[in-house]
């Protein structure tokens, strides 16, 4: 494909899939940037359509067919999306309406994953991606060798989740972590050809491209989530400062050193980044909520449906519409035993419109409860914005995607828990602390992990983390983001990054800390428009219809506007902000300190 530069000066004529565009020799006029705007629309809303149906189908069902389905649609679209971005050169200099400009920005930003311009490369870079997401899909630890039993992910979490004997914690821990060597040469590739494409496309790198999706400068954006994270951190080193005493506790100083980082096995994750499961061993003794959903929800036998309908039902409560019936027919809902998936969490909307779904191998439990209200939050965001434009049917920025079901789970509540009959009562003030507690387990304790994913990536696409200290680098950012060690020493022969979903799945991460503060700003924002003034987590916006008009306005603008716009029109507030977070874990906060000092 010949770049428009070449084509300017003379009569051009550059076929955009179907849709030819024919632009006279003379300078752009405003006029062709609209007909250019709408022609790109129609392209890419049939591209991203026929894309997704692959993406699904793939992920649904990885083989080696899905994955070149996937891969050859996936190529389709970057192709396009190459290829408009360098045709809407043309418009540079050109004094546009702010919608326009906006639009012809928004096309360049529509991917994580620039390709070049090069065909061969294009479709090599596809390849690579595809089969890394799959790699990551199908991985397996098989203790024994391929031929006895292996253990999938799922299995190798709930050994982290329930096991409190360190060596087999160490085992799943370490057996997990050696899925994602094979494809760490994919990943230099990959990198390689993504910052090609990124730099083709005006960008310094595909870091700085990631950067650039925020309404202001990319340096401005790695300033302000240093800002909040120095807002949030002195209550990380709070909470961190009372686990390690816990856990030295469990498991004793040669297990849990006295200082220094602590070893990454023994927080109830894969990842460390949610620190819920080692709740029993960090409760309060006299503050304990005293019921646990995990156990309720399975001594229920609530199914993995019945646990969906329950998200649901938060949503109607706030006046939006029950999910299509399509959605109840072709969501993934449980892990199928025959045939390798993604089972990451993941919500679709497969036409843009109203065929929303969620893929999710469910299990019974309290974090998958949240979980679940993080998915239906992506699909009534994407269904609120169908209505709009093609490059407007985005959330206001990443980080608002991920935060709306978030804020949803906020109001999961004991008055909450109790009002649909799953507690019988709900405890008073005086199990605060422990509530906190679980909550900052989640929350606070991801704030780290969540910067720390990107900040590695940024590295990594800058060139300043090289492909010979891949590993190296991970740790030392673990280290100091999280003051975690991994459980036995690592080479660079191991990948250890990419045994996180995202790395090999190429989703930006900044996102999920974005929302970590976003949902407390949101929540917080709730909370007054319903004349709610208790404690901000005894606060619960089911049944309101205040509520929900607030939320559904917000989702409603899509990315027509500048994301402080859309934040404004919910919260009253312009700027991102961790006070909300801050205010929420007071209490919690005063508690940890006090315990620490002892
Ligand atoms: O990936 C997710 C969602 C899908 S967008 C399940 N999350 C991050 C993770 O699992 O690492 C939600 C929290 C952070
Ligand atoms: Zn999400």
């Amino acid at each position: 494909m010949q770049t428009v530069r070449r084509f300017l000066p003379i009569i051009c004529v550059f076929i955009l899939g179907a849709v030819s565009i024919a632009c006279s020799g003379g300078p752009a006029t405003v006029a062709e940037a609209e007909k250019f705007i709408a022609d790109a629309e129609k392209r890419l809303q049939d591209l991203s359509v026929k894309s997704g149906r692959a993406a699904w189908v793939q992920s649904n069902f990885i083989t080696e067919d899905t994955e070149a389905l996937a891969a050859d649609a996936q190529t389709q679209v970057l192709a396009a999306v190459t290829e408009l971005a360098n045709a809407s050169r043309r418009f540079d200099g050109l004094q546009l309406p702010p919608e326009l400009a906006r639009k012809l920005k928004l096309i360049k930003l529509s991917l994580s994953l620039p390709a070049p311009d090069n065909a061969a490369e294009r479709e090599e870079l596809t390849r690579i991606a595809v089969g890394m997401e799959s790699a990551y899909g199908r991985g397996k630890y098989c203790p024994d060798g391929p031929e006895k039993p292996c253990l999938s992910l799922g299995d190798l979490e709930r050994i982290l989740r329930t096991s409190r004997n360190p060596d087999e914690l160490k085992r799943a821990w370490t057996g997990w972590h050696a899925v994602s060597p094979p494809y760490r040469n994919d990943y230099v590739r990959f990198t390689e050809l993504a910052n090609k494409g990124a730099r083709e496309m005006g960008f310094k790198d595909l870091g700085a491209m990631w950067r650039s999706n925020y309404d202001m400068e990319p340096d401005a954006f790695a300033a302000e989530m240093e800002r909040l994270w120095q807002q949030v951190k002195p209550l990380y080193d709070s909470l961190y400062t009372y686990t390690r005493r816990r856990l030295i506790k469990k498991y004793g100083p040669s297990v849990v050193p006295e200082s220094g980082p602590i070893p990454a096995h023994l927080f109830g994750n894969m990842w460390s980044q949610d620190w819920t499961n080692i709740y029993e061993l960090l409760k309060p003794p006299t503050s304990d909520p005293g019921y646990d959903l995990t156990e309720i929800l399975q001594r229920r036998n609530t199914d993995a449906r019945g646990m969906v309908r329950y998200g649901e039902a938060f949503f109607t409560s706030l006046g939006l519409d029950p999910l299509p019936a399509t959605f109840w027919d072709r969501s993934l809902f449980t892990k199928p035993q025959d045939r390798d998936v993604v089972c990451h969490a993941s919500a679709w909307n497969l036409d843009n419109q109203k065929d929303v779904r969620i893929k999710m191998c469910i299990t019974i439990t309290g974090e998958d409860f949240n979980v679940i209200h993080h998915e239906l939050g992506h699909n009534y965001y994407q269904m609120a914005y169908a209505p709009q434009s093609t490059l407007h049917q985005n959330s206001a920025n990443d980080g608002f995607h991920e935060a709306l079901g978030d804020t949803i789970a906020l109001s999961v509540t004991p008055e909450y828990l109790k009002k649909i009959g799953l507690i019988d009562r709900a405890p008073d003030a005086s199990a605060d602390i422990g509530l906190l507690l679980h909550k900052a387990l989640e929350k606070v304790a991801f704030l780290p992990f969540g910067y720390l994913m990107d900040q590695w990536r940024w590295r990594v696409f800058s060139g300043e983390i090289a492909p010979g200290d891949y590993n190296k680098g991970w740790w030392e950012l673990r280290e100091k983001y999280q003051g975690i060690a991994p459980p036995e020493p690592r080479t660079e022969r191991d990948f250890d990054a990419g045994a996180k979903y995202h790395i090999p799945g190429n989703t930006p991460y900044a996102r999920y800390f974005l929302a970590t503060i976003l949902q407390f700003q949101f929540h917080r924002a709730l909370c007054r428009e319903i004349g709610y003034t208790g404690p901000l987590h005894r606060g619960s916006i089911y049944g309101d219809g205040r509520a929900g008009e607030k939320l559904k306005k917000m989702m409603e603008m899509g990315a027509s506007r500048p994301w402080p716009e859309a934040l404004k029109a919910l919260t009253g507030e312009s700027e991102m902000d961790a006070t909300a977070i801050i205010d929420y874990f007071a209490p919690l906060k005063a508690w940890l300190d006090e315990q620490n000092r002892q």
